[in-house]
């Protein structure tokens, strides 16, 4: 009877739609939900309130392609490390703040202004995104200027396929995106740890680039507000810091736009911010990493390894210096 009580919860799984892998997810999440409807025995009071509480959730995941990457789905982070191990200063400095804060960020009704450099500016509303676009798992290596790393299955639709959309004219050299202002709600905008709003940049070439991931979901499921709820960029082969989260601005430019980390601390942290062993950071090394989970340290790989991929781009650059 249980099983009946939360027919409803059940009836938005549409399992036909789904990848085995969010099947997968789904059951467990639904087994969570009747594991709470066992334990307060008052079940039938207690699924409305669920109902209700769903209605201001975002909605699942849509159907994605899975990643068919092996190697790396071997080596993914736990997922309990992902979502409680952050960095969003917005929702404070502490590694397990932005997990404690993450209801305090509103992900809906949510949309991106995409203007600057192109034809066709606009308006891009976040279910948009998810219905418009093909969506795909990309497990990627993310390493923080802060000498860790993780490796995580992203959800998310290509950078470049997005910004065809909105048609970038000639004069588009940059791309510059900006994070949610809202000092109201968001605990560290209150304070000046950072020039806010969070803004990041790319080079035109770098965005363009089909490795860079506008990430809307991570281990099958929408993206967790600490991780950037509801979209935020992912660009491997640079440190975290450039991979911008809850994003509400993308800007083609023809300069090059000015960075948070950069202009808080301009010999610290610079606009490239390639992975680099060989590139100390002024107060510590870069040679090694902390893969979070992991006991020793590991040495650091050039681009953070997708060399093979990006290094065509820096052809004009001396990689022994700093950018
Ligand atoms: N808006 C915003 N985006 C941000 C940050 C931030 O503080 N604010 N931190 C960055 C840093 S330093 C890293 S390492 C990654 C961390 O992403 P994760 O918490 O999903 O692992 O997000 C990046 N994006
Ligand atoms: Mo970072």
């Amino acid at each position: 009877m249980l099983i009946k009580k939360s027919a409803p919860v059940i009836a938005t799984i549409k399992e036909s739609e789904v990848t085995d892998y969010t099947h997968y997810q789904r059951r467990r999440d639904f087994l969570k939900i009747s594991g709470l409807a066992l334990g307060g025995a008052i079940g039938s009071q207690l699924v409305p309130s669920l109902l209700s509480a769903q209605e201001h959730e975002p909605p699942d995941m849509p159907k994605f392609r899975s990643s068919q990457d092996d190697h790396l789905r071997e080596q993914l982070t736990d997922e309990g490390k992902v979502t409680s191990y952050n960095n969003f200063y917005e929702l404070g400095t502490g590694k397990s703040d932005p997990v404690k804060n993450a209801h305090l960020l509103k992900t809906r009704p949510w949309t991106i202004e995409v203007g600057g450099e192109c034809d066709k500016p606009g308006v891009l509303g976040i279910e948009d995104l998810l219905s418009g676009f093909d969506l795909e798992e990309r497990i990627y290596r993310l390493r923080c200027v802060e000498a860790w790393s993780m490796v995580i299955p992203w959800i998310g639709i290509e950078l470049g396929s997005v910004l065809k959309r909105f048609q970038p004219n000639s004069r588009a050299k940059y791309v510059e995106f900006v994070t949610l202002m809202d000092a109201d709600n968001l605990p560290g905008q209150k304070r000046q740890i950072l020039d806010w709003p969070y803004r990041e940049g790319l080079r035109i070439d770098e965005a363009m680039h089909p490795l860079t991931l506008l990430s809307v979901g991570l281990y099958g499921k929408v993206l967790p507000n600490q991780n950037g709820a509801p979209v935020r960029l992912v660009v491997p082969w640079k440190y975290g810091f450039k991979s911008i989260k809850s994003i509400v601005a993308i800007r083609l430019t023809e300069q090059q736009p000015a960075t948070s980390w950069n202009l808080s601390a301009p010999r610290e942290y610079g606009f490239y911010a390639n992975v680099n062993p060989e590139v100390d950071h002024p107060r510590w090394s870069q040679a090694r990493e902390r893969k979070i989970g992991h006991l020793h340290k590991t040495p650091t790989e050039m681009f953070n390894g997708y060399g093979e991929q990006v290094a065509s781009m820096y052809s004009q650059m001396d990689l022994s210096r700093w950018y």
